[in-house]
């Protein structure tokens, strides 16, 4: 039975960037439900794939230092431990993983004709469409089959399960891996973000509801790795029930042992997190005000698809957080979708005429706090809301 667990009101497409606010930008209703079969959490209202992910598409692997030093450190193990003929990632973004291979090696399927373009450019083969059993069949016919198949926060993107892990079954080759990394749940759930959740996120994996979902596939997670991009994130290997040649790590049993005990099986602890959220809410904006009746001033920093669910939620405008700030070119001079806060280009000084900067990219804190050494230096604060709202 699918459960409601948490109501996270109407929100605007996450990566729905507007070059002049619109307060009419169409919303829609976000909740979050548990499955109590399949342990499966995922948000109630679907949003088409092409009204997400089209030839506009803002969100570019490489901006970051730490993601590209993580495709890097990825693609040596890759080489080092599977050494597989040829790779296959879906949703190749801007390359960010495939730039680290000999263009013969690998296949880059990246619907988002802007991104898609980069990688073509790069004159890595790209296939500009959706992944499923359509395109999977139409690489089988040229390829035969493939004996590594990547995928990085793209899979829980995707509604039809059903059709993803069929069309990787049917392309992947018998002693074949799956290679997948996707924020945790049991992270997000200890970390309270629950910005996690917007609308390109249908679902959240935890090590549970993916081996119950695998399992329908002749599939079966072999070792798990714990990372710290994206919040937390979990990186699965997976292969085919029958390939005997892979033995199964401790490290599986390890997850799903944490998961069990801090109650990922169990409706409640999505529960007690809600309310958890309701409160993290309150204290965020008790916060912001008053600073902002100091009469002091805050930057947002990172306009990531996550701190869109927060702004919306909490219901925060530019007479909280004047301005954004971030790297990406697609996003600059644009609106934070639902709000009218700009986006303005980042530069080394741009935090000199601010008193704060609240963390939209609180994932990459470390990275951040690093390049804002001089703010921090003069007094500068930063404002975030995991895992609970303060000021550092
Ligand atoms: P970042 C996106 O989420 C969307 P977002 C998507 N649905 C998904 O699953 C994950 O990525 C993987 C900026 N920045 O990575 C760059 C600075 O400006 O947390 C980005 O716009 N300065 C596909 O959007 C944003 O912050 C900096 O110094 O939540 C980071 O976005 C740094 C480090 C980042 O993903």
């Amino acid at each position: 039975m699918n459960k409601k667990f948490l109501d996270l009101g109407y929100q605007p497409l996450a990566n729905e960037y507007l070059k002049n606010f619109k307060s009419n930008q169409i919303k829609y209703k976000l909740q979050i439900y548990f499955d109590t079969a399949s342990k499966m959490v995922s948000i109630s209202k679907r949003i088409p794939s092409q009204k997400m992910f089209n030839a506009k598409y803002p969100y570019r692997s490489s901006m970051s230092q730490t993601m590209r030093n993580s495709f890097k450190n990825l693609s040596a193990e890759i080489k080092k431990r599977f050494n597989p003929k040829i790779i296959l990632e879906i949703g190749s973004n801007d390359g960010a993983l495939v730039s680290n291979f000999d263009r013969n090696k690998v296949i880059g399927i990246e619907p988002c004709k802007n991104l898609a373009d980069i990688t073509k450019k790069m004159k890595y083969r790209t296939y500009d469409e959706y992944w499923d059993f359509d395109l999977a069949k139409k690489i089988k016919r040229k390829y035969k089959s493939i004996d590594l198949i990547y995928s990085a926060n793209t899979l829980t993107h995707i509604s039809d399960l059903n059709d993803v892990f069929k069309s990787i079954n049917h392309l992947l080759s018998n002693n074949g891996i799956l290679i997948i990394e996707d924020p945790s749940l049991l992270e997000c759930i200890k970390k309270n973000s629950y910005d996690q959740f917007y609308n390109e996120h249908i679902y959240i994996f935890s090590a549970i509801s993916l081996k119950f979902l695998l399992k329908k596939f002749n599939l079966e997670i072999f070792d798990i790795k714990t990372l710290s991009t994206h919040g937390g994130s979990l990186r699965y290997y997976i292969k085919k029930i029958h390939n005997t040649n892979l033995l199964v790590s401790f490290t599986v049993k390890k997850q799903l042992n944490k998961e069990i005990k801090y109650g990922l099986n169990k409706y409640r602890t999505y529960k007690s997190f809600s309310e958890k959220v309701i409160k993290s809410k309150k204290d965020l904006l008790f916060i912001l005000s008053k600073i902002k009746k100091r009469k002091k001033k805050i930057l947002g920093y990172g306009a990531t698809a996550k701190v869109v669910t927060v702004l919306n939620y909490c219901n925060i405008d530019n007479k909280l957080i004047s301005y954004f700030t971030d790297t990406t070119p697609e996003k600059i001079n644009n609106f934070i979708p639902g709000k009218n806060i700009k986006i303005l280009k980042y530069n080394k000084n741009i935090l000199k005429n601010y008193d704060y900067a609240f963390l939209g990219a609180w994932n990459f804190k470390d990275e951040i706090f690093k390049k804002e050494s001089k703010f921090i230096k003069r007094g500068g604060k930063f404002i975030t809301h995991v895992p609970k709202p303060r000021i550092i």
